[in-house]
């Protein structure tokens, strides 16, 4: 029964993703801005919803503030909040560090004016590429990108790093901020939430492209990026390599019915034709071009799911290389939870760890897998609990 309504679920949801750049071009799109980001320090906008991305600078000579048509990351993000419309955010390459530290101890601020980028509207976000342009939040205490139900954001071409969700108790001398010694997920829990190092997606749609998540942490779930609480997500052409979750999911976690898929671009190239005899001119043909398998490296897990962890939730993973992650729990690549559906197709998950199903745990969810390598994962490849609710009474 649940393997058969899986799949128009999955079909139905995943049709509703590729909808995501038609939905952020049409609908309001005759007030959506266009903000180009041309100063890389982190800077609140003066007047959010404006329509101008303008950030208050001061002279380091003359040390007064002066405003020059300024725009910083965050200063387009809270303008992009307020003005009406899908906006658009373009960065240019280089590395853009955020250190606005947010005043409340990590507080439920949401619009984006401190800490954490928060997002609250449709809005496409643009950089060079993975690695060319990259957004560093080692200063700032706190996770990179919050997304707010019921926003919908395509982020591209950009390597996050640095970001974390920890308790902050206080301040030293110096007003830097002072993490708990003692972390522990249920415990102590921030204000702003515990999950998604660097990227919370609280209910929105997301599409990720062309990313590297890189060095992040939080306190419970999803080293880098959490997706929960009915949210869409697609990643396509995205990395994971050294993140760290003290709960579940080192790189990734996908739980409260929400649905996640991490794929590979697919395109074609234009192939010259060879002439011939008969064919002197020959029309160029159609060549299938399928990007590189998408990568979790050495991601770790306190709890379950060293490089992904599912719960409650939909997910399908394709042309992904998931390797070297541990899990202190179960599931040294991947955990899947209660109720789950998990599509694995053209995987290659080998040398993970954990203290059970070293490369896969799944614990009571429907897992399939097609062209997929699960090998010399420690201490074990494959453990499946899925065990069906009924047995036959012979
Ligand atoms: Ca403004
Ligand atoms: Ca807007
Ligand atoms: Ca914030
Ligand atoms: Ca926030």
């Amino acid at each position: 029964m649940i393997k058969r309504m899986n799949a128009p679920i999955i079909a139905f949801t995943l049709s509703s993703l590729i909808l995501v750049p038609v939905l952020l071009s049409s609908a309001d799109s005759a007030a959506a801005a266009t903000f180009r980001v041309n100063n890389r320090s982190d800077l609140p906008d003066m007047n959010p919803g404006d329509g101008i991305c303008r950030a208050e600078i001061i002279n380091p000579n003359t040390e007064r503030a002066q405003i020059f048509f300024t725009c910083t990351l965050r200063a387009a993000i809270m303008e992009a909040n307020a003005y009406p419309g899908a906006d658009t955010i373009t960065l240019g390459r280089g590395q853009y560090n955020l250190d606005l530290v947010n005043d409340g101890l990590q507080s439920s601020e949401t619009l984006g004016s401190t800490g954490d980028l928060d997002i609250v509207d449709k809005l496409t976000i643009t950089g060079k590429g993975k690695g060319v342009t990259t957004i560093d939040a080692t200063e700032l205490h706190d996770r990179i990108f919050d997304i707010h139900d019921p926003s919908i954001v395509m982020i591209s071409g950009m390597t996050l790093t640095g970001g974390e969700v920890l308790p902050v108790v206080g301040r030293d001398d110096n007003q830097q901020t002072i993490i708990a010694s003692e972390l522990e997920c249920p415990i102590l829990k921030p204000i702003d939430g515990a999950d998604g190092g660097a990227l919370l997606n609280r209910g929105g749609i997301v599409q990720l492209k062309d990313m590297e998540f890189t060095d992040n942490i939080a306190l419970c779930d999803g080293g880098a990026v959490e997706n929960q609480n009915d949210s869409l997500m697609l990643m396509t052409d995205c990395d994971f390599i050294e993140n760290v979750a003290i709960g579940n999911g080192g790189a990734v976690e996908n739980d409260e019915d929400s649905v996640l898929r991490i794929t590979t671009s697919i395109g074609f190239e234009e192939v010259t034709g060879i002439p011939t005899e008969d064919d002197p001119n020959p029309a160029p043909t159609k060549k299938l071009v399928i990007a590189p398998p998408s990568q979790f490296l050495w991601n770790n897990a306190y709890e379950n799911g060293g490089a992904i962890a599912s719960d409650d939730s939909l997910m399908s993973v394709r042309n992904v290389e998931i390797q070297y992650n541990v899990a202190k729990g179960m599931g040294g690549g991947i955990w899947n939870g209660d109720s789950d559906s998990m599509t694995l197709v053209k995987a290659t998950i080998e040398w993970n760890d954990a203290m059970d199903g070293g490369g896969i745990f799944n614990n009571d969810g429907f897992l399939e897998m097609r062209r997929t390598t699960v090998e010399n994962n420690s201490p074990n490849d494959i453990v499946d609990y899925n065990i069906p609710e009924w047995t036959p009474d012979f």
